[in-house]
């Protein structure tokens, strides 16, 4: 009988040691392996934000944060169709990244101190500078925040538009009371129907939801900007390799803009250039790829597939997109330009 509960004892010890190392490689291996092995890459969007994600009839999505996640897959795979659309409400923004149903998250989300430590994400660069402001609709006769008394705001819950417009309203004594949601649309369409007098937002996801109004004239965005919102992509915590290839990725974005490479004259470029850099960058000379387990072609099959932020910029925000949102003389021009996008060296 001894001899019997020494060998369970046994046998249970050895099965939970086996699956403690199990479960320890699951937590050590890169999220680009797990990738690698799957096939395609899971990208963590939200509902619907014109310019930034947005699906069409067919079901094709399309926006900023959208190409940002096909050029990780033309980085990983050489084919940006390796990627997969996750839409979720923004309250399980942070776990679906914690429980790895999705490899990256990139939804109009600011880079906040609170969700960098405690919300397992790492964020890794930021693709939009944007601030908060306010919209009315024209005929409240309303020219500045600051007018806003005592008025009713439709805001999405958990953003950082919920906590910005607290501090607002308490610092300039207001009394602006705050109607949530965790819907955008619902939030959308509770104010188109007049159920707020104000919506507040990132100016970006203003415009959108201005631009899906039926009469967009109707409506302003008010001259405040009440705080900084830097968009930004993030990863889960702690998982250096896989940061590396999408935070790189999106450096090669920003550096082919600056090198003068777009989607159109990259093969042109490619078999004329002598120029060192160049050639660096498109993996025709010397082996950066290594160092993020890729493929000497990653940044090429980036740009020549998904273009440079010039290009992803004006194809879904620019002057002839429903947002026109004007890149010049914003923080979100090149370094070179005043603005705040600026690659490391790729060397
Ligand atoms: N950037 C802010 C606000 C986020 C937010 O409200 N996003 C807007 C667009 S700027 C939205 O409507 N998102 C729709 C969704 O993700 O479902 C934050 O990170 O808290």
């Amino acid at each position: 009988m001894k001899k019997m509960t020494r060998a369970v004892l046994i046998s249970f010890l050895t099965l939970f040691g086996i699956l403690t190392l199990q479960f320890q490689a699951f937590a050590e291996q890169s999220t680009l392996d797990i990738v690698k092995k799957r096939g395609y890459l899971n990208c963590i969007i939200g509902n619907s934000f014109v310019g930034f994600y947005t699906v069409d009839e067919k079901g094709e999505w399309s926006g900023m944060d959208i190409d940002i996640c096909r050029a990780v897959a033309a980085a990983v795979f050489g084919d940006k169709t390796k990627a997969k659309f996750k839409s979720v409400q923004w309250a399980q923004s942070f776990t679906s990244i914690k429980s790895g149903a999705g490899d990256m998250l990139s939804k109009g989300m600011t880079w906040t101190l609170s969700r960098d430590t405690a919300q397992g994400l790492d964020f890794l660069d930021t693709y939009f500078y944007d601030g908060q402001g306010f919209m009315v609709r024209k005929d409240l006769g309303v020219t500045s925040a600051l007018q806003l008394k005592g008025a009713t705001v439709c805001v999405l819950t958990g953003t950082s538009s919920e906590l910005n417009m607290t501090d607002f309203n308490r610092t300039h004594k207001l009394g602006m009371k705050p109607v949530v949601f965790d819907d955008s649309a619902v939030r959308n369409a509770a104010f188109f129907n007049n159920n707020c007098d104000a919506i507040t937002n990132d100016r970006s996801g203003l415009a959108a939801a201005r631009s899906s109004a039926a009469n967009p004239s109707d409506y302003v965005v008010l001259p405040e900007t009440i705080s900084k919102e830097a968009l930004s992509f993030a990863v889960r915590q702690n998982d250096s390799a896989w940061a590396n290839v999408v935070k790189w990725t999106f450096a090669a974005m920003v550096e082919a803009e600056e090198l003068g490479i777009n989607s159109r004259n990259i093969d042109k470029i490619k078999s004329t250039t002598k120029n060192p850099i160049v050639k660096r960058f498109l993996g025709t000379e010397g082996d950066l790829h290594k160092g993020l387990g890729l493929k000497s072609d990653w940044a090429y099959q980036v740009v020549k597939q998904v273009g440079n932020y010039a290009e992803i910029y004006d194809r879904n925000l620019g002057p002839d997109t429903a947002l026109a949102l004007d890149r010049k003389g914003t923080l979100n021009e090149l370094w070179t330009k005043g603005g705040l996008l600026y690659s490391k060296s790729f060397r």
